[in-house]
């Protein structure tokens, strides 16, 4: 049997929703994980290796495992591209490892700026 889609943390999170809704959106069986923030589950060494930040939404199938809740929505979205709200995410070959890129690059770009701005009002 296929492993199932799982998605780790509290509904309640704004963060998990935006994955929840994009599972419900492409009619998506899956497999809630409640993680307890207030106990701190969130920073437990078995959750730190699912999300090395210790935050939430976390994500996981047969192929991949995956967080930040922008990052799973486009997974689930070119993945099931042809169920539930087609009009929801593309049709480009899976790449799961740059998923993320966009973020990191748009996070890397956005520490720049900044720098250089701190640059030029040292200056
Ligand atoms: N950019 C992340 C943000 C995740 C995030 O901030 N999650 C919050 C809950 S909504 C969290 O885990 N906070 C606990 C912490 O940062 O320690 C995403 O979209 O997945």
């Amino acid at each position: 049997m296929a492993t199932p889609v799982k998605v780790y943390g509290p509904p309640i999170s704004t963060a998990v929703s935006r994955g929840l809704a994009c599972l419900l959106e492409k009619d998506v069986q899956f497999q809630l994980i409640t993680i307890n923030m207030s106990k701190g589950e969130h920073k437990k060494p078995d959750f730190l290796k699912i999300q090395p930040f210790g935050q939430v939404p976390a994500f996981q199938d047969e192929s991949a495992s995956l967080f930040e809740s922008r990052a799973i929505c486009r997974y689930i979205s070119e993945k099931y591209h042809n169920q539930g709200n087609k009009g929801r995410g593309g049709r480009a070959e899976l790449q799961p490892a740059q998923l993320g890129s966009g973020v990191s690059a748009r996070f890397c770009t956005a520490n720049e700026d900044q720098a250089r701005r701190r640059g030029n009002q040292a200056k």
